[in-house]
């Protein structure tokens, strides 16, 4: 495979061993695949949220567009509705897409946007020094739960399964091989894809240890049977000490939103989108 150098010249500012590395030299061999498979890099463009996880895109040497907390999901779809032929991949947080932004993200599964989200859940606010986040486990210490959250986490997957996600799997960052066939089946997949990633936060919520004495890579699964996938995502619930299935968990073939809108839903919008341009060039 020729080489291609997806690095950037930004300094990293990751703590060492953080599960940010792994997603991204996973994202890495995913792009040099694609792109000797034939799928051209400026046909790809990375979105990220605001946290420690969205830093991402300035290590990645493809086009990206950096968005704000809480609204990773919009930019990505909005990418995607101006330019059909891009493959949009979104890098989120768990604060960013599971809090602030969840109403996007649950929309975007209802319509089947054709986008991927891959999203860093460390299960804290790294950037921000450590306040609990929706999949915190209860009884999470944090700056802002000193005593411990009094609430139970939400689970993402049941979630987006429940929202008409068309592909859910699971991955961490403990396990490259895994993430990379993971990802590259989720930008593959038509409509929209979720790859929640157990990335580590070894500074504020390290997890290490407790995730590779439980995960397991699922085997025997029909990912296109919805009760399958139900309870596969119902056997941990981000807070019981249960084990941890890794793998695809559904995948169903939906159509998707882009192609439903008629040539009067789009008319005039290469237009708008020059006009707009115009006023930031
Ligand atoms: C609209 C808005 N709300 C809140 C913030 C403050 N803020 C920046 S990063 C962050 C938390 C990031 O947590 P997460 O999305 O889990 O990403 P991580 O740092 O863990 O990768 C918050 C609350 C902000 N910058 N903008
Ligand atoms: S604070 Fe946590 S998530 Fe942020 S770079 Fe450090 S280890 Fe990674
Ligand atoms: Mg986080």
């Amino acid at each position: 495979m020729s080489e291609i150098n997806l690095g950037t010249p930004a300094q990293n500012t990751w703590c060492p061993g953080c599960g940010n590395f792994a997603i991204m030299n996973a994202i890495k061999a995913v792009l040099t695949e694609l792109s000797a498979e034939g799928v051209p890099l400026e046909n790809i463009v990375l979105v990220s949220g605001i946290g420690c996880h969205a830093k991402i895109v300035d290590y990645l040497n493809v086009n990206s567009f950096y968005s704000i907390h809480g609204r990773a999901t919009p930019a990505a779809e909005g990418i995607k509705l101006a330019n059909p032929k891009i493959k949009v991949i979104c890098f989120a947080g768990d604060g960013d897409a599971y809090g602030e932004g969840i109403e996007h993200l649950i929309f975007a599964a209802k319509r089947n946007i054709d986008i991927t989200m891959i999203i860093h859940n460390n299960r804290v606010y790294g950037l921000t020094t450590g306040q609990y986040t929706p999949t915190s486990p209860t009884g999470f210490k944090g700056r802002s739960t000193p005593q411990g959250t009094k609430e139970p986490p939400i689970n993402p997957l049941e979630l987006m399964l429940a929202s008409n996600a068309s592909f859910l799997a699971r991955g961490t960052s403990h396990g490259m091989e895994l993430l990379k066939k993971i990802f590259k089946e989720a930008i593959l997949h038509r409509g929209f894809s979720l790859v929640d990633v157990l990335q580590v936060c070894v500074t504020y919520f390290n997890m290490y240890e407790y995730y590779d004495k439980r995960v397991y890579e699922i085997k025997d699964h029909d990912a296109a049977d919805y009760n399958q996938a139900l309870q596969k995502v119902r056997e941990w619930d981000y807070n019981a000490d249960k084990p941890i299935a890794l793998g695809v968990i559904y995948k169903k073939d939906a159509p998707v939103f882009e192609e439903k809108l008629t040539a009067r839903d789009t008319a005039g919008r290469e237009a708008k989108i020059r006009g707009i341009l115009k006023t930031f060039i």
